[in-house]
C-alpha cells in the first residue's frame, strides 16, 4: 500500500470536490481522497454482485476497487492495530452526497472478525466512477441499502455506551 501523494486535510462538514471524498473521525491522519486515487494506491479486486433493491428489484453489477479496510488504514485509525478487543469497538460510517449514509463495524471488515470483502469502488459496469464518486460495495448483503453511492465522507470512531467506565 503506497500513501497518495495528496496533501492530507479535512474539514469535517464541508463538500469535499467532486469524486473525492474525506477520511475522518478518530484517525491520526485524516484525508482527502479521489477516485484516480484509489485505484493508483492500493490492489484492485473485482466483484461481481447480485442485490435486491426495494423499489427496482433485483440489480447486477460488477465493481472493481480497492478493499475498504486497506484504504482506512492511510489515515490510521486510533485503534492499536496488534490489540483485536480495540479494534472490535469500531464503527464505520460511510456518506453520500445525498445525505445517505451506512454503517459497518470495523470487524466486519477486519481479516480477524468477519472478513467481509467490501470494496470502495472505483468503476461499476464499464463506467470509471471518476465523476459520479466511490461506491461502497457490500458483496455480503442480500439487500441494496449499504452500496452508498457517490461517497463523500467516511468516518471512524467508537461508540462509547453511557455510564459504561472508561
Ligand atoms: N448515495 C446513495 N447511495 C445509494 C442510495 C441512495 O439513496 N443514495 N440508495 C441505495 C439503494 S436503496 C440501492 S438498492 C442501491 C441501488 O443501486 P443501483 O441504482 O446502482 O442499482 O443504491 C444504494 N446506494
Ligand atoms: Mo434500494
Amino acid at each position: 500500500m503506497s500513501r497518495p501523494s495528496t496533501a492530507p486535510h479535512t474539514t469535517p462538514g464541508t463538500t469535499p470536490a467532486p469524486g473525492s471524498f474525506t477520511l475522518w473521525g478518530d484517525v491520526a491522519d485524516p484525508a482527502a481522497l479521489t477516485v484516480a486515487d484509489l485505484r493508483e494506491g492500493w490492489e484492485q479486486h473485482r466483484a461481481e454482485v447480485v442485490f435486491d433493491c426495494a423499489t427496482a428489484g433485483p440489480q447486477r453489477h460488477t465493481f472493481v476497487g480497492p478493499l475498504l479496510r486497506e484504504v482506512m488504514a492511510v489515515a490510521r485509525p486510533g485503534f492499536d492495530p496488534s490489540r483485536r478487543k480495540e479494534r472490535s469497538r469500531f464503527l464505520v460510517s460511510v456518506s453520500g452526497g445525498d445525505g445517505h449514509h451506512a454503517v459497518l463495524s470495523w470487524a466486519e471488515i477486519d481479516a480477524d472478525f468477519g472478513n467481509a470483502p467490501v470494496l470502495l469502488a472505483t468503476r461499476m459496469d464499464d463506467e470509471d466512477l471518476d465523476a459520479a464518486g466511490a461506491q461502497l460495495v457490500v458483496p455480503s448483503d442480500r439487500c441494496g441499502a449499504r452500496y452508498v453511492s457517490a461517497v463523500t465522507g467516511i468516518w471512524i470512531g467508537t461508540h462509547r455506551l453511557p455510564g459504561s467506565p472508561s
